[in-house]
């Protein structure tokens, strides 16, 4: 039995991936709104603060020299303001606004300064699932989502074709678009997959409602209790990890409602220890099995598989989702702490 990384997964490349693809990859603000069919962006307000100021502006006029009494030696009229790029130290050039560098946990990883750095600079090793309210929700005019797009270089896609069982696309008080999940019956599905393990590393963002029971929040598995990997919220209002039957409660009612939270769980590959946080600050740790390596089928966001126990445990969750990343490996302790500073940056956890 291997416990290598898939081929699929070992060779990942960020630098190179279009993260606006599929769809949005012509877009020229830091908001990326989500897909939406007719192409109308119906963006949160976007996030940023306009970028580039003047770039690429004045492009007509040659900057021979100014007349008698003129701008004088002006290096660039292109950019002769400020230059101010999203999450990013700028500075103006002959050929208008450029990034310097990336400030805090961000990168720029399309290559293109007008978007200042547009994206997390989280571990692109192993990076398997990651799903962001703001990039590849496909929101339909009655605003339930439909499906939502991987941003991880998989580009997996999870589905809700039924209207009554779909997410919906939520702006939130803060300006930051989330995806609601009603605890009843809203979750999607995920492509077959998901079989090889050396360790696991899960970050969320998420708001929870009040469910008092065991909600999954990402959930691979081949049926109830079979194969089953679980990261979820769970009875008494506690972050929760499962593989197979082993598992690890978070403190009791530490998974507060209402409360956003960046939460995660991390299990090292050789002793299979976990640790689960808040916010990045250790909650609970302690041994949870290594998941076997084996095809999984039945794959969820937003649920979980554990039907057999319906009077104590509804598997739905119940709340909000805004970010979502999964490794099937565990991360070390500085790559974790790159995740969640990225989080906690883009997403200001109270
Ligand atoms: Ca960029
Ligand atoms: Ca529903």
């Amino acid at each position: 039995m291997s416990l290598g990384l898939g081929a699929c997964q070992a060779s990942l490349d960020l630098e190179h991936y279009d993260f606006g693809a599929p769809g949005g990859s012509g877009g020229n603000s830091s908001a990326m709104p989500p897909l939406l069919p007719g192409g109308s962006a119906n963006s949160p307000g976007g996030s940023g603060n306009g970028s580039g100021n003047g770039s690429g502006g004045a492009s007509g006029a040659a900057p021979l020299a100014p007349p008698d009494g003129g701008l004088g030696d002006v290096p660039n009229p292109g950019c002769a303001a400020a230059c101010e790029l999203d999450h990013a130290q700028a500075a103006c050039v002959d050929a208008g606004c450029i990034i310097e560098q990336c400030i805090g946990p961000w990168r720029d990883a399309n290559g293109r300064a007008d978007d200042g750095c547009e994206t997390g600079d989280v571990p692109a090793d192993g990076l398997t699932l990651w799903f962001m309210a703001d990039r590849g929700a496909v929101v339909q005019p009655d605003g339930s989502v439909s499906a939502w797009i991987d941003q991880s270089p998989n580009g997996f896609t999870a589905t809700q074709p039924v209207l009554g069982q779909r997410p919906t696309w939520q702006v939130q008080a803060d300006g930051h678009a989330m995806l609601s999940f009603d605890g009843t019956n809203d979750f999607f599905d995920l492509p077959p997959g998901f079989a090889t393990f050396v360790g696991a590393s899960f970050f969320a963002v998420v708001e929870a409602e009040p469910n008092t029971r065991c909600a999954g929040i990402l959930h691979f598995s081949n049926g109830p209790d079979v194969n089953d990997v679980e990261f979820g919220r769970h009875q008494t209002n506690l972050l929760y990890y499962e593989v197979q039957g082993s598992y690890l409660n978070g403190t009791s009612e530490g998974f507060a409602v209402g409360r956003r939270f960046v939460v995660s769980a991390v299990q090292a590959a050789a002793s299979g220890d976990v640790e689960l946080r808040y916010d990045g600050a250790l909650d609970q740790a302690g041994p949870v099995g290594l998941p076997v390596s084996i095809q999984r089928r039945i794959n969820y966001v937003g649920r979980n598989a554990y039907t057999e126990q319906p009077m104590a445990c509804s598997m739905y969750f119940h709340g909000r989702i805004g970010e979502l990343l999964f490794y099937p490996r565990g991360l070390d302790g500085g790559e974790r702490a790159r995740v969640e500073a990225y989080l906690h940056e883009k997403w200001q956890p109270e």
